[in-house]
């Protein structure tokens, strides 16, 4: 990056720092991966200079020739990987592919969004009072069962109750298998549009280690940038059930997507997406998806053997939610101090969470970004140990009740020297370890 360190080298200094932040530590947020170089090196291409409003062949701008070969492309692959007969690559990021589809059924302040609660694992997209999704359009929110998992029998009771329009299944955090077979027969008996939002878990449906929507859903929308590893961005897929439903459901998403919406795509990021897609077309990719799920339930059975009270029971995906409570850990300080030893986690609500969710009781983790870097089975036992060592180290910072004293409190919060320490030492271990696992 000789041009950026010449012309800018403020920020040439900070992304510098970020690589060796990302290489230096354990990076277990779930939603998060490391990117190929050669998805990096499409994303930083003469593509950003192009304007390209419209679909290929179809623009309202000259010299778009290449541009609508880059975008076929990323389709053509999209439709191959995943089986479907239609794809809009454009969509900046998943929140904005969820607000077209919701644009393209739906009309506000009457139709009804029936999603899983922020608070039980679902997204703000999903009908988040504080989101559009909820402002916009009347929702009707879904919860987990007492053990934490999907309650398929009270979805559907509340399906027929409260006839949404559409019903969205997938989520950002929940451990276990979905079942989308069960979800689209219950779409079908109240005459809702399945919407199944596989953002976090694509790579793993397209590596065969999670069961695909694709049959049972009309609508399929993901990221790309999670467990499918590419660049930022997202995609809305329309299956074959889909456009049996609603012949011109395709084009209804176009036409929401550009001009609804959005303006010129990201060409660069189509051409990104678009590689991101042929690796994961790849042997090695379903071998990683694999490995992924291998790690995360060896990671989560090391956890409870380490005394963790795991949300669900434990994780047959790429994610784990850790409930807290037992420890008697808030799930800010938790992960506060698993930073400090260089393991990077979100805070996050449990289901029934007893905490307000920005000191909720919990912490999300997962694999991806750590598979990618080809740890292992004997990677994750180490890791459950430290995770176990971080939390005996502040077992005793006891949380403020009230709201002002917390917020003081966290601004404040330090780590007492002796804790501070054996912290320390655990980040050192963890830098050595992340030595002999490169970035890609
Ligand atoms: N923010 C993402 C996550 O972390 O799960 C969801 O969009």
């Amino acid at each position: 990056m000789s041009s950026l360190a010449k012309t800018d080298p403020q920020i040439k200094k900070l992304i510098d720092l970020e690589e060796k932040r990302q290489a230096e530590v354990l990076e277990m947020i779930p939603s998060e991966n490391y990117t190929s170089r050669a998805v990096m090196e499409a994303l930083a291409t003469v593509l950003t200079n192009k304007y390209s409003e419209g679909y290929p062949k179809k623009r309202y701008y000259q010299g778009n020739k290449i541009v609508d070969d880059i975008e076929a492309l990323a389709q053509e692959r999209a439709k191959k990987l995943f089986g479907v007969p239609y794809v809009n690559v454009q969509p900046y990021s998943g929140s904005p592919a969820n607000t077209a589809i919701y644009f393209a059924l739906l009309e506000p302040q009457k139709d009804k969004i029936m999603g899983l609660t922020l608070a039980f694992g679902g997204h703000l997209t999903h009908g988040a009072p504080v989101s559009f999704s909820g402002k916009y359009f009347k929702t009707v929110p879904y919860e987990l069962g007492r053990d934490s998992r999907l309650d398929m029998n009270a979805i559907e009771k509340l399906a027929i109750r409260e006839k949404p329009k559409i019903i969205v299944c997938g989520f950002t955090a929940y451990a276990q298998i979905i079942d989308f077979k069960r979800f689209g027969l219950i779409a079908d008996k109240v005459g809702a549009y399945l919407l199944a939002d596989i953002s976090h878990i694509a790579g793993l449906v397209v590596g065969g280690v999670h069961p695909s929507p694709v049959s049972y859903a009309h609508i399929v929308m993901t990221t790309t940038h999670k467990t499918l590893r590419g660049p930022r961005g997202a995609m809305i897929m329309v299956t074959e059930k889909g456009l049996k439903k609603d012949e011109e459901l395709a084009e209804k998403i176009d036409k929401a997507v550009f001009p609804g919406l959005q303006g010129g795509p990201h060409d660069n990021q189509s051409a990104a997406i678009a590689v991101a897609l042929k690796e994961a077309s790849s042997p090695v990719f379903k071998k990683y998806a694999k490995q992924v799920v291998t790690n995360s339930v060896k990671l989560a059975s090391e956890l409870t053997k380490n005394g963790f009270d795991l949300v669900s029971g434990g994780s047959a995906n790429h994610l784990i939610l850790i409930d807290l409570r037992n420890k008697g850990v808030n799930g800010s300080i938790a992960a506060y101090a698993l930073e400090v030893a260089n393991i990077v986690v979100n805070k996050n609500g449990v289901p029934f969470d007893s905490n307000p969710p920005f000191y909720p009781s919990g912490i999300r983790l997962g694999t991806p970004a750590i598979t990618t870097r080809g740890m292992k089975e004997k990677e994750m036992k180490k890791i459950a140990q430290w995770f176990a060592g971080v939390i005996e180290e502040i077992k005793n910072e006891r949380f403020p009740e009230e709201k002002e004293a917390r917020i003081q409190f966290m601004k404040g919060f330090r780590i007492r020297t002796e804790h501070n320490r054996n912290l320390q030492k655990i980040a050192a271990e963890v830098k050595a370890l992340t030595k002999n696992f490169p970035l890609p």
